[in-house]
């Protein structure tokens, strides 16, 4: 058969950090290549796959030379001469392999590597972009661009104990329209922060990360942006957030300190309260992570009072991890998924994750980690997929760029089927 995988061999290279992550390469028998490199996230919900990193001298302990072996020992050997157009035999074969239900044998990191690669090897053979192999000939929808453009919490030195502030171009007629009207505003509010005297330096994804005075500066600055940028907020572009709880609630549960801000400590009941200010105040339509990961009566009781009016994601409770989706489905904390291939560790659990929260009536939000390589398979994932929105960072660092250009590239080959819509 064409696509019979002939070779299977990984790399330890750097990510978008300078922390070390795998890169895995692909052969089929029919001289087709491929590589995949794999992302690696800093907030990161206790119930994540795991990457498996050295612990040695080298790197400060994060080393991924056992993972890379284990794609080129045990991985290999066990999938050469399967077939890669198979893709769930593939990833099920390593996941049975691996034996453990988090993949801390193998390492997710090793396994999604291979699984990417497998999936990217499968589609050239095929004579396929990757978008349409794995999403089918209906796979037209290119996804609204979430844009990173301030960084707080763990992702940033400031104030701000909110993670991520995203634009989102809803108003705009495609995908090429609506990542010029983020950057265009990316830029102005570069200018409002100068302007300010106030630090133009970015945070991890490329947002900037100023030392503003309050969470509601933050929000503040990027209204002033927008308009400025002669956007109308609310009907152009909205805002989404990403509070990523987690990182201000010490014991993952409801009880909060909002320490970058100085806001102190908190209740569950009290952050909703001032949710539901911003929400009146604000043109914001997600909001991500609002409580911590074990606060479960905290997205239920967010979601019954705002769910109607806006998208609220689960990420660090969910983990793209059925298990957990199927959870809050039968709670109603959510009315949708944060994405994460590297979250659960293959291509076909991924997948999964994404029917699941189709069958629920669900939305689903594709995503990139904090930490990222210059590898686009998140693009043609997310129009694979057909979620219509994703978040991967600002409208700067070519490893974020990467993912817009070629969300740019298949709205150009699409010739006029794309689509552009928000719901
Ligand atoms: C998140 C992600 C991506 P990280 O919390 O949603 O933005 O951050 O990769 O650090 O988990
Ligand atoms: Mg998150």
């Amino acid at each position: 058969m064409n696509s019979t995988i002939k070779n299977i061999s990984a790399l330890e290279i750097l990510d978008s950090r300078g922390n070390p992550t795998v890169r895995t390469y692909v052969i089929l028998e029919d001289g087709t290549k491929s590589f995949a490199s794999v992302p690696s996230g800093a907030s990161t919900g206790q119930n994540e796959a795991v990457e498996l990193r050295d612990g040695e001298k080298r790197y400060n302990g994060t080393g991924v030379q056992n993972a890379v072996n284990n794609v080129n020992t045990e991985i290999a050997s066990a999938l050469v001469g399967k077939d890669a157009s198979n893709q769930k035999d593939i990833d099920y074969t390593m996941i049975e392999l691996d034996g453990t239900n988090n993949k801390s044998r193998l390492g997710a990191n090793a396994i999604l590597g291979v699984s990417m690669a497998v999936a990217k090897a499968a589609a050239s053979s095929s004579k396929l972009p990757l978008y349409a192999y794995l999403g089918g000939a209906n796979a037209v929808r290119i996804p609204v661009p979430c844009m990173n453009i301030l960084n707080g919490g763990e992702h940033a030195d400031n104030s701000v104990d909110f993670q991520e502030f995203m634009l989102v171009p809803h108003g705009a007629p495609s995908f090429k329209e609506g990542l010029r009207y983020v950057a265009e505003t990316f830029h102005i509010l570069k200018g409002i922060l100068k302007s300010k005297g106030m630090a133009t330096s970015v945070g991890d994804e490329g947002g900037f990360a100023p030392n503003c005075a309050s969470n509601e500066e933050a929000i503040e600055l990027i209204i002033e942006a927008i308009k400025k940028a002669n956007y109308k907020p609310g009907i152009d572009m909205s805002i989404a957030i990403d509070s990523a709880a987690n990182s201000f609630s010490p014991n993952l549960d409801g009880n909060y300190d909002l320490i970058w801000s100085g806001l102190g400590k908190m209740k569950t009941a009290d952050l909703i309260e001032k949710s539901a200010e911003w929400l009146e105040k604000y043109p914001i339509i997600l909001w991500e992570d609002p409580v911590s990961e074990g606060d479960w009566e905290g997205y239920i009781t967010f979601t019954k009072r705002f769910g109607d009016k806006i998208e609220v994601v689960g990420d660090d409770n969910f983990v793209t991890n059925t298990k957990y989706i199927k959870k809050g489905i039968e709670m109603g904390a959510c009315n949708s998924a944060l994405i994460k291939l590297n979250q659960i560790g293959s291509v076909t659990e991924t997948i999964e994750a994404v029917r699941m929260c189709r069958e629920a009536g669900w939305r689903y939000f594709l995503s990139h980690r904090s930490g990222e390589t210059e590898d686009t398979f998140l693009a043609d994932f997310a129009v694979a997929m057909d979620g219509g929105h994703l978040k991967t960072g600002s409208a700067c660092r070519g490893e974020r760029i990467a993912k817009y250009n070629r969300l740019l590239e298949i709205e150009h080959e699409l010739k006029g089927r794309s689509e552009y819509r928000w719901k």
